[in-house]
């Protein structure tokens, strides 16, 4: 099985995280983004990442990844727990990339709206219900990843020193050591 991946996606981070301490043995091989000489485009038109070839067949999305190798909650709390750390993702994906467009092309209150939803979902989380080790604890541990590496200008530290301590402990192991990802300048 071949794992498309970028380095800086935590998207593609929850599936190489859970790879390393999951297994099954999977090859990472790293595309770039948004260009139409990409080798992901042959096995997947999207050009998104994360995005696993398992034989002929190329899965894209997360959830659906997380599904074929059989790493969705079973049980439905930590489903609904586990949307909310991806529905946080997009939030503050979808955030950054509008900080990368010229200036005269960015929106501060679609900005403003995401810092919103961001905050509302880590303010309505207690971290002492994440399973640092879980599905969904990966994926809060790789959202606030992102934003401690590439998304700084989300000073979301600050007035959640509980989920500041959680975050500290939970990366504390070879499998997030080993998949950091590059810093943006944002
Ligand atoms: N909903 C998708 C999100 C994947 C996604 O947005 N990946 C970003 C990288 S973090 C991407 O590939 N972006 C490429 C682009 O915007 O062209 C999933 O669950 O996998």
């Amino acid at each position: 099985m071949i794992l498309f991946i970028s380095p800086g996606s935590p998207f593609a981070r929850i599936l190489r995280v859970l790879m390393r301490e999951r297994g099954p043995e999977m090859t990472e091989q790293l595309v770039p983004l948004r260009d139409p000489a990409s080798p992901l485009l042959e096995h997947s038109p999207p050009g998104r990442v994360p995005v696993l070839l398992d034989g002929e067949v190329a899965i894209g999305e997360v959830p659906l990844i997380l599904a074929h190798l059989g790493w969705l909650p079973v049980n439905p709390v930590a489903s609904a727990r586990l949307g909310q750390m991806l529905a946080l993702i997009d939030s503050i994906a979808v955030w950054n990339r509008d900080l990368r467009r010229p200036p005269e092309q960015r929106s501060p209150a679609f900005q403003a709206l995401e810092l919103t939803r961001a905050s509302r979902i880590l303010d309505a989380l207690d971290p002492a219900a994440y399973d640092p080790f879980s599905t969904e604890g990966v994926a809060l541990a790789c959202a606030l990843g992102y934003c401690e590496r590439r998304h700084t200008v989300f000073r979301w530290r600050q007035g959640r020193s509980r989920l500041a301590a959680w975050y500290d402990a939970a990366v504390a192991r070879p499998a997030f050591d080993a998949t950091i990802p590059p810093p943006s300048g944002i």
